[in-house]
This record gives C-alpha cells, structure tokens and sequence, in this order.
C-alpha cells in the first residue's frame, strides 16, 4: 500500500505556475527512516537537508524523519523504500552489502588508512559509482555519511590481539561480508538487529559486538560490554537511500533540489559527527568502559581470505585497486 502523504493545495495561481513549469503542483511530505535516536548526527544531518529543500521548494516539499526505528528495522526500511512505500532511508551501507554487492566494497576490512582517506574517496567518482551502483535494485544513493570506525567490545575479558578473539559469539551486521570478517578473526558471527544486540550481550547470547563509539554508546552497549578494543576493522559508510519508484515520479527540478540537498548536508553531518565521538567517548569512560589499544597488525593479517572471497567482480577489482591508489 502507498503510505505516500500528499496534501493536496487548493489550486491557486502559483499551483498553476507550478505546474506549467513541469514540478510539483501539490505539497509533499517525505518520509524517511532512521533507527538512531533523535540527536544522533544522521538523524540531525537528514532532518537539516528537510530544511534546506523545504526552504527550496517555497514549503512544497517536506521530510519527515522518524528516529528511533519508529519504521522498523534497517531491512524493514530498506524493503518499503524499494517498493515505495517510503520515501527515504538512512541505514549503514552493511546492509545493502547483499542487496547490490558493490557496496561491500567500502567496508572492506583495514581498506581506508585514514578518515581522511575515505573522505577523499567517497567524495570523488569512485563514491558517485557506488551509490549509483543499487540503482538497478530499486534504490537512489543520494549521499554518503560518516560513520568513523568500527571496533570490537566484549562483556568478559579484554581483546587484546586477535588470539583473544578466537572462539568468541560475536554479533554482526546482516550482511555475508560482516559474517566473513569475523570467522576469518577464528570466531563465530551471530548476524542480528541492531534493535537487538544490547540484550543479547547482556543475556550473554553473544560475546561481544562491534560498532563505533556513538552507537556503542547511544544504544548503551556500554553498560553490558565494558571493554572497548579499538581494533578499527572496518569504516562501513552510512548510506542515505531515496526510493526509485517514487524518484521517477518526481520532476527533474525537485530531483535535483533533493540530490542537492542531501550532498550539502554531508558537511553538516562530519562536523556533527566529530563533535559526538568525541562525547560518545567521554561518557563510556566516564562510566567505566575501559579503551584497550590491541595489536592491530595481527587482525589485519588474517584478512586476506574476505578479499579473495568477496571481491568478486572485475568492477569490485577496479574499486578497490583504485581506493589503495587515492594518496
Ligand atoms: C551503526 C549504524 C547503524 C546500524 C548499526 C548496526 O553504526 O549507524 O545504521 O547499522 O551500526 O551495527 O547495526
């Protein structure tokens, strides 16, 4: 069912003007779905890109953010954009990895040596050719978003080198890449929800899990899981998502006021998110996680079987070689 809200305005002079210039005669609200919780720098970023095409489209077009997973779970959001049911989502790119396999690519195991280095990829056409990749599945990538490193932290016992990690139940994103990270770390992945794993860690139905400090923080895995190894595996980009059946719906001018939109709010996201793993940080320690700094070297040295077997195609190939070419 189309849950598309439409407020039909009463059809003055400049609804006509409107329509005789080929855009939107009726105003609109977007909506988009996000499982962080209302100041989480995602959530802020998409709701100041609403502001941005509101102002825009003189109040025509509006998006609606709902946080805090109000719409379900990431794969629940990213099912109703594809059918168009929903506008806009934002979810990690881990779970399209098996959707359009080409967004694997960035959440490669220790691929970007720097943020500074992701920066400058997913800013440049390599970007622009990742996020065009899922077009075919039925999605629009309108634009990347931080979402720093990804480390791994446990409820019993330090991480220290990648010894420590054999054997452990970690919980991973639903995604066949993140599933092969972790086995080839000698440990066995339990794939899950988001929505679910502060639970699981503090039942003890897994081990540990992994995430960056703002969600470690904001979904209070902190409190379960008190050791924090800043192994950095991996710096799986955010993705934000607009739905393709309701993108060819759209005239060409509000495309591009949205696709412009969303590419401004990037900024606005990277200064929001450094400003927050720097208090995610404060308050884990301030609550007595401990930050262990473990060999990192020994984890990445396991990782060569993830490349062989998940950078499959010759365009996955070119992306990665062209990535470790970008100085
Ligand atoms: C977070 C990401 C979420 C979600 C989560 C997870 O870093 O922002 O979209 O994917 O990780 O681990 O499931």
């Amino acid at each position: 069912m189309l849950r598309f809200t439409l407020k039909r305005a009463t059809l003055t002079a400049s609804a006509a003007l409107f329509l005789s210039a080929g855009i939107l005669a009726h105003a609109e609200t977007l909506r988009s779905a996000d499982i962080h919780p209302d100041d989480y720098p995602t959530v802020l970023a998409v709701r100041h890109m609403g502001e941005l095409v509101k102002q825009r489209t003189n109040g025509r077009i509006e998006i609606k953010v709902y946080s805090g997973g109000t719409l379900g779970r990431e794969v629940d959001s990213i099912e109703q954009v594809k059918l168009g049911a929903l506008a806009m989502t934002r979810v990690s790119s881990a779970a399209m990895h098996n959707i359009c396999e080409v967004t694997r690519v960035p959440s490669l195991p220790f691929l970007f040596r720097s943020k500074e280095h992701l920066h400058k990829v997913l800013d440049s056409d390599i970007g622009e050719q990742i996020l065009r990749s899922c077009e075919d599945a039925g999605f629009i990538g309108l634009a990347w978003y931080d979402s720093g490193a990804r480390s791994m932290y446990t409820r019993d016992k330090p991480i220290k080198t990648v010894e420590d990690v054999r054997g452990l139940k970690i919980r991973v994103q639903q995604s066949d890449l993140s599933v092969a990270m972790v086995e080839a770390l000698g440990a066995n992945a339990t794939p899950m929800a988001m929505g679910e794993v502060y639970t699981a860690l503090k039942t003890g139905l897994v081990d540990a899990a992994e995430n960056n400090f703002p969600s470690y923080e904001s979904a209070h895995h902190y409190e379960v899981a008190k050791y924090y190894s800043m192994t950095e595996h991996t710096m799986t980009p955010e993705i934000l998502l607009f739905s393709k059946r309701q993108w060819d719906k759209l005239p060409e001018a509000d495309r591009k006021i949205i696709r412009d939109a969303a590419r401004e709010s990037v900024p606005y996201m990277r200064k929001l998110w450094d400003e927050r793993e720097g208090k995610s940080r404060a308050i884990v320690e301030k609550a007595g996680s401990q930050i262990i700094q473990p060999d990192k070297a020994s984890f990445q040295a396991v990782m060569k079987p993830v490349y062989e077997r998940y950078v499959t195609t010759p365009e996955m190939k070119d992306l990665v070689s062209r990535i470790q070419a970008v100085k």
